[in-house]
């Protein structure tokens, strides 16, 4: 048979590079790299290099596995949707509709979202669905919702980052984690740009950068407030954009009125020296052109992870530059629009809106009283199983890697009367399961996803799903038709889901209704579209902001001490993050040789110093304790890790899962846990000495 080569998108992070698949007969012979890609022009990380040895391994789940005396046993279709629509019927039965929840994720296609979407409101009719996004980009959802009227991502294309004079990498390691963006942060370093990364550990990015902030855990809020108190106290402000954009500012510049550099320094584990540093090169070069404040999970992912963001707003836009998040999984900005949020219906309507709900009631043809309610959010979803919640379906997450507290999840995830989870390998969460249904890959089907530029960008199908397996899509409208709602998700093909979709999405705030798969050809469209003739709305703010006075309304922030207890008798910050060769939770990435060869295990980065306090060495295997519990892990000696500070990664399972370790303490609006910060009791075991490296990121010259 003739080679056929596909252009599509990779299925990990939200860069969402496009490349060429080259493949013949079903069999996928080469990936590359291609110029025609509109966002990462050409470059493809080693993750997207990598994508060939996932599809054809052979633990691909190629048919239904049903419990059966404690072992999941192969069985037909009908026999395992049966089991899953019957265990739904009696558990709704006996204990109300929304006992069984849904836990979704940002990996799912903008089709596949919308539709797990209605398959929970209007078939299950359920409270409660929720996904893995609450974990990645609630806080800076929130806060942006709350100042920009809107959370659109970045809100301009990435190629703006090599303009601006001044780039703040806030918790975010992109040289790792979307290092396609390198080449713009690159960029804006060789025409001068001072590019500053905070973060209590040099990283790669941190060699991208000019100056280097070792922040202490959790200290972030701190700093972003002492910050502002030096803008203001020394009138380094941009008064006009003050007096043409926004509202508020005189509130905010009261709040931050006792935040001196004194005080400052006490909460974030910097010198007053450095951060009047920071704060004095942040003023210069908003003189000099536009300061982007871009955050990563360092930032966000905390129990004041919405203060934190909204104190980023404020300290952007009193310099007249903007702050934006980077969204981290594929269709990280699609998943969270669209009705996988508790609180959400698509669109990014809120659910507790009557408007919102008039329409989408009456575009589902259902009564608006039975249409459910805001539910749980992800982490209250998960410990919620066993007691409110009896029954559980998980597609495209798996939270007994990934969900803080991991081992307390497992627990509660284990007493659920019935839990049915849609992979396309026997993730730890699958494991666990009462029925796994196989579902589809990224290369097997049709659809669209949104990346990190908030540009919509098509995904196509490359290869028949294999053998048994079904269309995730497929599965969820055969259970709706078990549940009797056949008429409702009666669809042939992703395409058809899309129009529905797009449609469900006219007059919301992300509104995709001018959007058709032609229109995505061959460069995406960046939405809002509001109809045919709009060509997409590339720089949302660059005028007004989304608020119907047009203006970017700064909230002041009343600090609070953070919530997870530093305690035990050393104060040691347990934090954690990525590496560069592992995806997520892991599941693809640990079996896929290539890059599971290159980071097998969890490492532990510690500083020489702090390992020599507890007679550790490096390559030795040592445990660490928190409030949650205790994980192994091999320690590795960093000299540019703050002396107070351990780190991992936390694609891991069983004894080396990092979230063994964190907390579930929960920022009271986003619902984000702590994940960047825990208080740690470190104890050598065994001195098993592996063969790993130092790591050596040598930046100290950056400090400022
Ligand atoms: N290789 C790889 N790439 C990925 C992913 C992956 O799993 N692997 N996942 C994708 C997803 S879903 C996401 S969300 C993105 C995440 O992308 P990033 O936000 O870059 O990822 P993290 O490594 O979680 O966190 C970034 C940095 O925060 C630092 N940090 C830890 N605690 C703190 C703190 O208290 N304050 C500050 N300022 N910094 C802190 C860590 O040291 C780390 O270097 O990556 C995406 N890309
Ligand atoms: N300690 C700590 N914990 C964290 C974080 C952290 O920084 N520190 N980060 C958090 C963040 S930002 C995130 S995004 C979460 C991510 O963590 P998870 O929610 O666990 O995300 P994944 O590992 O991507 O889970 C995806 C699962 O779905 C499957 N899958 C992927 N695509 C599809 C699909 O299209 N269809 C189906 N049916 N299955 C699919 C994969 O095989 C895998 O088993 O972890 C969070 N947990
Ligand atoms: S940067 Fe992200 S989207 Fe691009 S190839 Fe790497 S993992 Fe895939
Ligand atoms: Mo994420």
């Amino acid at each position: 048979m003739a080679t056929e080569t596909t252009l599509t998108t990779c299925p990990y992070c939200a860069v969402q590079c496009s490349f060429e698949l080259e493949h013949s007969d079903g069999q996928l012979l080469a990936v590359r790299s291609t110029p025609s890609c509109p966002v990462a022009r050409g470059s493809v990380c080693k993750k997207g290099l990598a994508v060939l040895d996932e599809p054809s391994h052979p633990e691909r789940l190629l048919t239904p596995l049903v419990r059966k005396n404690g072992v999941l046993e192969p069985v037909s279709w009908d026999e395992a949707l049966a089991r899953v629509s019957s265990a739904i019927q009696s558990i709704q039965a006996e204990h109300g509709r929304s006992a069984f929840g849904v836990f979704g994720g940002g990996s799912l296609t903008n089709e596949k979202t919308y539709l797990l979407a209605k398959f929970a409101r209007v078939a299950l009719k359920t409270n409660n669905i929720d996904y893995n996004g609450r974990y990645c980009m609630s806080s800076a959802a929130a806060a942006m919702n709350a100042v920009y009227g809107m959370d659109r991502g970045l809100p301009f294309p990435l190629e703006k980052l090599a303009e601006a004079s001044c780039l703040v990498l806030w918790g975010s390691n992109v040289a790792e984690t979307l290092p396609p963006i390198s080449q713009f942060v690159a960029r804006a370093r060789k025409h001068g740009a001072d590019i500053i990364v905070v973060d209590p550990r040099a990283t790669p990015s941190s060699k991208l950068g000019t100056m280097f902030v070792p922040v202490q855990p959790n200290g972030d809020l701190a700093l972003a407030l002492g910050l502002l108190h030096l803008l203001i106290a020394n009138n380094w402000l941009d008064h006009d954009f003050l007096a043409a954009r926004v509202t508020g500012f005189e509130a905010v510049a009261q709040s931050v009125a006792f935040c001196t550099p004194t005080w400052t320094a006490e909460r974030c584990g910097l010198t007053p020296e450095q951060i009047l540093k920071m704060a004095q090169t942040m003023a210069q070069s908003a003189s000099r052109g536009q300061v982007l404040i871009l955050s990563g999970r360092g930032a966000e992912q905390s129990s004041r992870g919405v203060e934190t963001i909204k104190a980023l707003l404020n300290l952007a836009l009193a310099l007249g530059g903007l702050y934006a998040p980077l969204t981290g999984q594929g269709n990280g900005q699609g998943g969270r629009e669209h009705g996988q949020k508790a609180d959400q219906l698509p669109g990014y309507r809120g659910i507790e809106n009557q408007a919102a709900r008039d329409f989408m009631a009456d575009f589902w043809g259902i009564p608006e009283s039975e249409l459910p309610r805001k539910g749980l959010s992800a982490q209250e979803l998960l410990e919620a199983c066993g007691s409110q919640v009896q029954g559980l379906l998980v597609i495209a997450s798996n939270p007994i890697v990934s969900a803080a507290n991991s081992l307390a999840i497992a627990r509660h995830l284990g007493s659920l009367k019935h839990l049915v989870v849609i992979d396309f390998f026997l993730s730890e969460t699958a494991q666990l399961a009462d029925v796994v249904l196989p579902g589809s890959m990224w290369l097997e089907e049709d659809g669209t996803m949104t990346n990190l530029e908030g540009r919509v960008l098509r995904r196509r199908r490359v290869t028949q799903i294999p053998a048994n397996a079904r269309s995730d899509w497929q599965i969820l409208c055969d259970l709706a038709a078990l549940l009797g709602q056949q008429e409702k998700f009666n669809f042939a093909n992703p395409r058809e889901i899309f129009v529905e979709f797009a449609a469900a999405t006219k007059g919301a705030k992300a509104d995709y209704s001018g959007i058709t798969y032609e229109k995505l050809e061959p460069n995406g469209v960046f939405y809002p579209c509001p109809n045919l003739a709009h060509g997409g709305t590339p720089e949302p703010f660059k005028t007004h902001f989304a608020h119907l006075d047009g203006k970017a309304h700064l909230e002041p922030i009343v600090y609070r001490a953070p919530t997870t207890p530093i305690s035990l008798e050393r104060p040691v910050f347990f934090t954690t993050g990525r590496n560069a060769h592992q995806y997520q939770s892991g599941t693809q990435t640990r079996r896929n040789p290539k890059l599971n060869s290159k980071a097998p295990n969890a490492i532990l980065e510690m500083h020489p110093n702090l390992a020599a306090e507890y007679g550790i060495t490096q390559g030795e295997k040592i445990r660490v304790t928190t409030a949650s519990g205790s994980a192994e892990f091999i320690v590795a000696l960093q000299p540019n890790i703050r002396e107070d500070t351990v780190y991992t990664s936390f694609h891991y399972a069983g004894l080396e899962n990092a979230n063994r370790l964190t907390a579930s303490t929960l920022d009271p609006t986003s619902r984000m846990p702590d994940f960047k910060v825990t208080s740690a009791h470190l104890e050598p075991i065994a001195a098993s000495l592996m063969p790993i490296k130092a790591i050596s990121h040598d930046l100290y010259a950056n400090q400022p």
